[in-house]
């Protein structure tokens, strides 16, 4: 069965010119691209996406960074979406990233790791409705 999840190509990823780079390596995994836009999110967006960190230490930072610049959302679909696109982009930490995953090939460091990926189903559903209408999606998907 298919199902979504969630890109971002975050700022940092953005800044060092690495969109083509990036949606081409999912393309290659085979994910369909369902909706893709360049937005540059608010404060209140990105409090909002990453409201389950809220209680963090580094919540601040990450907001701050997440609303430093362009992002690149993209909703995508494939059969076990959300498990195979977080073995696509490696681990949280580029530093621990296995070796040809995205994040050991374009992020700086774990905070600025240049993507993210939906941890379950649920939250994909959720957060590709943060960023697109269902109009927005292939066929009003
Ligand atoms: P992931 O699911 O791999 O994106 O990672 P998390 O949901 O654990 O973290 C979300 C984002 O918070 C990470 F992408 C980067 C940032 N973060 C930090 O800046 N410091 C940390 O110690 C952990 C996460």
């Amino acid at each position: 069965m298919n199902n979504r999840t969630l890109a971002i190509i975050k700022p940092d990823a953005v800044k060092n010119n690495y969109i083509g780079q990036i949606v081409k390596m999912i393309n290659e995994a085979g994910f369909k691209i369902l909706g893709l836009k360049m937005v540059r999110m608010s404060k209140q967006s990105a409090e909002g996406f990453y409201e389950i960190h809220k209680e963090r230490a580094f919540f601040g930072e990450l907001v701050e960074f997440m609303t430093s610049g362009s992002c690149v959302p993209i909703a995508l679909e494939k059969s076990n979406a959300v498990e195979d696109y977080r073995k696509l982009i490696g681990a949280t930490n580029p530093a621990e990233a296995k070796e040809g995953t995205i994040r050991k090939l374009y992020a700086e460091s774990l905070g600025k790791n240049a993507v993210h990926g939906s941890d379950s189903d649920e939250n994909a559903s959720k957060e590709i409705s943060h960023f697109f209408s269902r109009e927005e999606l292939l066929n009003n998907s």
